[in-house]
């Protein structure tokens, strides 16, 4: 029972005991962690309150996936998933069919998309990027359309925020950012933050470090991560973490999706006005892609690409097999810092047993000798890889 806190902390603690849905208590349980000053002496309290969050978070998450068939989750499918966000009539459906070629309905009546998430696919140098239209936000937290369509930007890779340019498109982005924020979900980048998505080879955590681990080694991660209940993923560590950092952000709610501003209806607005609608925005997220819808549809898929593949740290490898006349046309999407044999695990579960060595032309370079290297080797962007098994 924790003692000597804040009121403030004392009585969000009150709330915890009362909560009467596992989703409450984990919610409450996390507000209450916000509120508890963080010193050694309550330190102990703050490891048993992460991992409290971490086993309801489980019951909550289980319950969720039960919940899935119901229609409100979309697979991932291709290699970056984002999701169309915005409010009623921004133009998230005509984005859509523009993107991927789909023919959802688009009406000037509001409310059209709201049954269930629309989504297509379009593939840019090899990448595949599976948009989602959302239900429309609706200023009002507990609305079901809002809450659903938080759910999918929680599920996705980056969120796509739709602001129709005629009608007060900054007004718009302010409040899409608040109702994401309480949503959990974070636009900027955190100085520590931690990416954790499934392993494909299914062996065990693979944890990598793009930052510095400041006071902790790698086995204590490795520790910390098993007591939070996090398997047979590939945990991703940014920035200069220690092990209270990277704790804290895999139990707390709030996640960082890198966001697109999409920009549409600029075509009904005086050139000087769009322009001056754009540089606004720009002013309001800098270092952030925004997208005038008005431009060339290739031009506007390959930003997107390219900029995804920055921010989500991806890069493309190319499979050549031993019997094959040459290497695949289409490439494998991998995070950063991955090795070989995570790869072999992406190709087959048998390569990954069986891995001898690998030949690597080094960014496609077919002119020269190919490298031959072990199973920790990493791989860079365009990298062409011919995997030896025995
Ligand atoms: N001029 C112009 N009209 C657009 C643009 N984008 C969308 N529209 C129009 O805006 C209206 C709404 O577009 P939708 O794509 O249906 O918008 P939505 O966000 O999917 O709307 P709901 O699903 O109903 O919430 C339609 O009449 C579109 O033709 C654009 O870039 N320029
Ligand atoms: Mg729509």
């Amino acid at each position: 029972m924790p003692t000597n806190l804040p009121a403030e902390a004392l009585s969000k603690w009150e709330e915890v005991q009362k909560a009467r849905t596992p989703e409450e208590r984990l919610r409450k349980l996390q507000e209450f962690y916000a509120l508890v000053p963080k010193h050694k002496g309550t330190e102990k309290l703050l490891k048993q309150v992460r991992r409290k969050i971490a086993r309801l978070r489980e019951e909550v998450v289980s319950k969720r996936e039960r919940r899935r068939s119901t229609g409100f989750f979309v697979e991932k499918s291709g290699d970056v998933q984002i999701v169309l966000f915005g409010f009623t009539n921004s133009g998230r459906s005509t984005v859509l069919n523009k993107l991927t070629g789909r023919k959802v309905k688009i009406s000037p009546s509001p409310f059209t998309t709201v049954n269930k998430p629309e989504t297509g696919v379009f593939t840019w140098n090899g990448v595949s990027v599976q948009v989602v239209e959302a239900p429309p936000v609706i200023e009002n937290l507990e609305d079901t359309l809002t809450s659903r369509a938080l759910a999918l930007v929680r599920n996705a890779d980056s969120v796509a925020i739709t602001l129709d340019a005629s009608s007060n498109p900054v007004s718009q982005l302010l409040k899409l950012g608040d109702i994401l924020r309480k949503g959990g979900i974070s636009l900027k980048r955190p100085k520590v933050y931690v990416s954790v998505e499934p392993n494909p080879s299914r062996n065990g955590n693979i944890i990598r470090i793009r930052g510095k681990l400041r006071g902790c080694t790698l086995k204590d991660v490795e520790r910390a991560l098993a007591e939070l209940g996090i398997r047979n993923k590939i945990v991703t560590i940014h920035g200069e973490a220690d092990l209270n950092s990277i704790e804290e952000y895999v139990t707390m709610m709030l996640k960082y999706k890198p966001p697109i501003i999409i920009m549409t209806k600029l075509d009904t607005l005086t050139h000087e006005e769009a322009d001056s609608i754009l540089e606004k925005i720009r002013g309001v997220v800098r270092d952030t892609l925004v997208i005038d819808m008005r431009r060339d549809l290739n031009s506007v898929k390959s930003e997107i690409t390219e900029y995804l593949m920055q921010k989500l740290e991806l890069i493309r490898v190319y499979t050549w097999g031993r019997y094959e006349k040459q290497p695949a046309n289409r490439p494998i999407v991998v995070k950063k810092g991955s090795t070989v044999l995570e790869i072999a695990g992406r190709v087959h579960s048998s390569l990954h047993e069986n891995f001898r060595y690998a030949l690597v032309w080094r960014r496609g370079d077919l002119g020269r000798r190919p490298v031959k290297v072990g199973k920790g080797y990493v791989v860079e962007d365009l990298d062409i890889i011919r995997i030896v098994g025995t």
